[in-house]
């Protein structure tokens, strides 16, 4: 199955861990696939705002090499590219009004997804205000679209739609303390039909389930999993049981 095909299918919710790539050690990685794998999530990302390290490709393979689950970079740069993916989320920051997120850091990227032929998910990338300032939100030199302006969401992940993207991917920041409205997924997931990913700030599985309750497909965690790992088997469980 293509992996979009996955994305598109409505038999379960889905769980997708964020691996920053910069933070683990290979133990910590091997740690959280190992917990991954009883849990049987869904996908891995793989990328952030700010990598400091060469680590990315390392942290591909040291997944790949413990897990069939297929891991996607999800690229705060066109820097963050690489052969050993299955997938690479293309994100088009469509919340933002800087032409570099929208094309100009895709036509560099461009030449070396084709040659690698990685499969490409043209991805609408929306920022979500989350009470304070984000990596994401200072590194893509964007504004978000106010926390509680659902209507704002709501016509741009339609445009995105319009547009020919293949994902909406509403994101509050990585560490957000407030996360993603159920009000405004559940009004953007009627808006659209393309699948819907919800993330940045999701702490317990009950934050989780509320989320696919709304209308979220995939739900994305990274911070929740770095310091326990364990707790993935509970989160996966509440998100592949609505
Ligand atoms: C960030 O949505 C992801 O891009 C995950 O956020 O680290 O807060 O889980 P957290």
């Amino acid at each position: 199955m293509a992996l979009y095909d996955k994305f598109q299918d409505k038999t379960r919710k889905k769980l997708a861990v964020l691996i920053d790539p910069d933070k683990p050690t290979d133990v910590q990685i091997k740690s959280i696939v190992d917990s991954a794998n009883a849990a049987d999530v869904d996908f891995f990302f793989v990328g952030g705002s700010l990598l400091t390290t060469d680590s990315l490709e390392h942290c591909i393979k040291v997944i790949k090499a413990n897990s069939d689950i297929p891991v996607l970079i999800f690229p705060g740069n066109s820097l963050q590219i690489s052969k050993y993916c299955d997938g690479f989320l293309l994100l088009s920051l469509i919340s933002g009004r800087n032409p570099e997120m929208l094309i100009g850091r895709h036509v560099i990227a461009a030449p070396y997804l084709k040659l690698y032929g990685n499969e490409i998910i043209p991805t609408g990338y929306m920022l979500i205000d989350s009470g304070k300032a984000t990596s994401v939100s200072y590194m893509s030199d964007t504004t978000p679209i106010p926390h509680d302006k659902d209507d704002i969401a709501m016509c741009t992940a339609l445009a995105g739609e319009m547009l020919g993207l293949k994902l909406i991917y509403l994101e509050a920041g990585s560490g957000a303390e407030i996360q993603v409205s159920t009000s405004m997924i559940s009004k953007v997931r009627q808006m659209i039909s393309i699948p819907l990913i919800v993330g940045g700030g999701i702490k317990t599985p009950e934050m989780a389930a509320d989320a696919v309750k709304a209308g979220a497909d995939i739900i994305v965690i990274g911070t929740a999993f770095e310091k326990e790992p364990e707790m993935l088997m509970r989160f996966a469980e509440a998100i592949h049981r609505v």
